[in-house]
């Protein structure tokens, strides 16, 4: 804590401190600054961070920074998405091809153990583990002539409308105001320092980073270092930060590797940072050159510009959605005491704003051009992040990603996507050397340098199917845009995939099944000691939405019409969903659920035909459904936060509204998630985030096709509300409004035009859509007009 206002500090004292503060903000900023937004969107606080989980995340996609709110030491923990460990390496075995054979065979015959110890002992990669995401360090932002004064009129928050973040006080009476934002246009952090009488100023850059090293020169603070090893794997990238200092009265000069202000009336402090990773075999970047190149670039544009600009390109993408749940009372105070209150029925804007803070993250994780967002987004504070904070594919990667369409933040996956595009050159090499196979593949966990080998060991690495889930994002990306030329693009790393699987998939010698061998249920052991097995339910359900997407591309394409055939031919000799004697969706081919030794397990893989696929659904395939909610119940409501997030949305598409209601309560309780809305595994991970982003959108909304579901989940607790600018597939906006617990207006407008059949409580309604006209349905008769 920096000894300031804390809980004593009264709501009069921080109105007046907002408004003492407001008058000291120059008028350049001032003029720029957004309307009030509506409390749904801002997270406020009456005290600094005293740990990183109170701390709040701004960010570019690409560079970011953890905000303390400090008031006499400020500091900015800094991120930047390309800083991890090591350097483009090699980690598949080749000697594991010798040892499949053995492995499968051990599997098919049911000696699931021995086959487990042999996978471990001879098909995991080298190293067994990846490479981890850093942390670049601080900016220390210190009022050197600052004794321990009196701060009253404390306030911190972050508007996630404008994405900016403000902290304002008066020390010792006198108000200070302080902005800062990441700039995705002009790619710098921007911290403006404003006071009502002038003051000084130390500005400092340090890291933990191997040979770092700060020099003052100028106006500029220059870091320099370079990455750490992992595991054997030489540091390979060099990177530098810099932060500019700009003025207004008063002046900057030099003190040891620190600059000093003195006598200013406003400052503003332009950081940038890079390293010299250009792709994930190429680090012949120069980053002092970049960040050098940006820094010039920003101070020719001048604070206001900067602001205006970063501002404008942040609500291009936020401002397309928007959610009303309902305010009350409880809206009104700190956000970390909405959390801790955990009584999200009371306090319906909590969801909306958690809803608000999914869309912002990933726009402030995932840009164009940036790295796709990790386990933490890009914000993390260690050099030993929990799980390294990289790309866990076996759910949390996709996750990070399920709120991104149907918010409309479709341009967000293109890191993602060109991530697939990647792991479809490093995996080759894999499916080729490991498995003897055409096509590429991923295993369970990727990283920086795109990683495709099985780490960690068997019971979480043997999982060959990473890269077919994500191809379904690719697939995705198409369903909602229906853009032929992306798709066209997209074709060959999806045929990739599959093609993969056709070399691959073993037959059954009892059932004549297709079967991945060897292959676990993500981190899931069953009742022989194991967690290796022959074609779990999950890969059956991947690989049945991989066939379908790959046969139906080839037909939109005209291209590969005996491919596709070849594919469908495999498709129907996949093991089918199957319901065992507890009423449960079967995890695995055998009725074995009841032997896993845990019965609450946090992943639900055999419910991807639930959510996120739509292979079963309780209309189309009702014995199925009922069996995934026996499975669900099963399993327990309450998990890790991906965990919560992913059975909230489950609970949803099942139509139970009030249950995926409770789900969500919970995960936005202070057990599941931090004083900053982050979600906590724990610990923290932002998977949670985005998949409670993406449950909350499916009790609104869903799409399948052409049919659009209006208000499938809507819980009691949120009886009159609103939302635009949803997506549903097909280039189609969906705006609801609804009161009383039923819905009072929709209004569709597709760009392409088209049938969609749109149903709503039990009605349904074909609707003909034309080339971006709205065309409104009313009360729940959805009767146009
Ligand atoms: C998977 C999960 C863990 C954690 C890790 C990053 O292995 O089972 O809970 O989320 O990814």
């Amino acid at each position: 804590m920096d000894g300031t206002g804390g809980p004593g500090v009264s709501r009069r004292d921080v109105l007046q401190g907002m408004t003492a503060a407001a008058a000291v903000l120059p008028a350049a900023g001032a003029a720029a600054a957004p309307a009030p937004p509506a409390p749904a969107s801002r997270l406020w606080y009456r005290q600094p961070a005293s740990e990183w989980i109170e701390a709040l995340p701004v960010g570019n996609g690409r560079i970011g920074a953890m905000i303390f709110g400090g008031t006499a030491h400020e500091r900015l923990q800094l991120n930047e998405d390309t800083l991890w460990t090591g350097g483009p390496y090699d980690p598949v075995n080749p000697a594991a091809r010798d040892a499949l054979p053995e492995v499968r065979h051990l599997v098919a015959a049911g000696r699931y153990a021995e086959a487990e110890a042999l996978a471990d002992a001879r098909l995991m990669g080298a190293p067994r583990t990846q490479m981890a995401y850093q942390s670049v360090g601080h900016l220390l932002l210190d009022l050197p002539a600052a004794e321990p004064g009196e701060i009253t009129g404390y306030r911190r928050e972050l508007d996630l409308d404008s994405a900016v973040s403000t902290v304002r006080f008066r020390l010792d009476g006198i108000g200070h105001r302080r902005e800062i934002f990441a700039s995705a246009p002009d790619d710098v952090l921007v911290v403006r320092l404003a006071a009502d009488a002038p003051f000084d100023l130390d500005v400092a850059l340090t890291s933990g980073q191997p040979e770092a090293h700060a020099v003052a020169a100028g106006d500029m603070v220059t870091l320099t270092g370079r990455n750490a090893a992992r595991a054997g794997v030489a540091g390979a990238l060099r990177f530098a930060a810099r932060a500019l200092v700009e003025v207004d009265g008063g002046a900057v000069a030099p003190l040891g590797v620190r600059l000093r202000v003195k006598g200013a009336r406003a400052i503003t402090v332009m950081i940038a940072m890079a390293t010299s990773y250009r792709r994930f075999d190429d680090v012949a970047g120069d980053p002092e050159a970049a960040t050098l190149d940006a820094l010039h670039r920003a101070r020719a544009r001048g604070f206001a510009r900067l602001r205006a600009d970063a501002v404008a390109a942040h609500r291009a993408l936020f401002r397309r959605v928007s959610l009303d749940l309902g305010t009350t009372p409880a809206a009104l105070r700190p956000t970390d005491e909405r959390v801790r209150a955990d009584r999200l029925a009371d306090d319906p804007a909590l969801a909306a704003l958690y809803f608000d803070y999914g869309r912002y993250l990933l726009i402030a994780s995932s840009r164009p051009g940036s790295q796709p967002a990790n386990l933490q987004g890009i914000w993390n504070g260690s050099d030993d992040p929990p799980w390294q904070s990289k790309y866990t594919v076996n759910i949390n990667t996709e996750m990070n990603y399920w709120p991104a369409e149907v918010t409309a933040l479709g341009e967000c996956t293109e890191p993602l996507l060109r991530m697939v595009r990647e792991l479809a050159i490093t995996g080759e090499k894999t499916a080729r050397e490991m498995y003897g196979a055409r096509g590429w593949m991923c295993h369970h966990n990727s990283d920086l340098w795109r990683a495709t080998a099985p780490i960690d060991g068997a019971k979480w690495g043997m999982w060959p199917t990473g890269g077919a889930w994500l191809c379904t994002h690719l697939w995705e990306r198409y369903d909602y845009g229906r853009d032929r030329d992306f798709l066209r693009a997209a074709y060959p790393l999806m045929r990739g995939a599959a093609l993969f699987f056709l070399d691959t998939l073993q037959s059954d010698p009892v059932t004549g099944e297709l079967v991945t061998n060897p292959s676990i249920s993500p981190e899931n052991r069953h009742g022989f000691g194991a967690a290796i097995c022959a074609g779990p339910a999950m890969d059956n359900q991947i690989l049945r939405d991989l066939f379908d997407q790959v046969a139906t591309a080839a037909g939109i394409l005209g291209v590969d019409a005996d491919f596709a055939t070849e594919i469908r031919r495999a498709r129907a000799r996949l093991a089918p969903d199957r319901i065992g004697a507890q009423g449960q969706l079967q995890e695995w081919r055998e009725d074995w659920d009841a032997l896993a030794p845990e019965p609450d397990h946090r992943h639900v893989s055999h419910l991807y035909a639930l959510f996120p696929s739509d292979q079963i659904d309780p209309e189309r395939t009702p014995g199925l459904a009922a069996a995934a909610r026996r499975s669900l119940e099963l399993r327990g409501d309450e998990s890790t936060g991906w965990a919560t997030a992913w059975r909230a949305a489950l609970w949803a598409r099942l139509g139970e509204a009030d249950h995926a209601h409770r789900i969500l309560a919970f995960l936005l309780g202070p057990g599941r998630t931090y004083p900053n809305l982050f979600d906590a595994h724990p610990p923290f991970q932002i998977d949670g985030n985005f998949g409670g982003t993406r449950a909350i959108a499916e009790m609104l909304m869903r799409s399948r096709g052409d049919a659009i579901r209006l208000l499938p989940a809507l819980p009691a607790a949120w009886p009159d509300g609103s939302v635009a600018g949803l997506r549903a597939r097909g280039r189609c906006r969906v705006d609801i409004r609804w009161r009383g617990g039923r819905i009072e207006e929709a209004v569709l407008t597709a760009e392409a035009g088209g049938i969609r059949r749109v149903s709503c409580a039990g009605r349904s309604v074909e609707v003909a859509l034309a080339g971006g006209r709205p065309v409104r349905l009313r009360g729940e008769s959805l009767t146009a007009g």
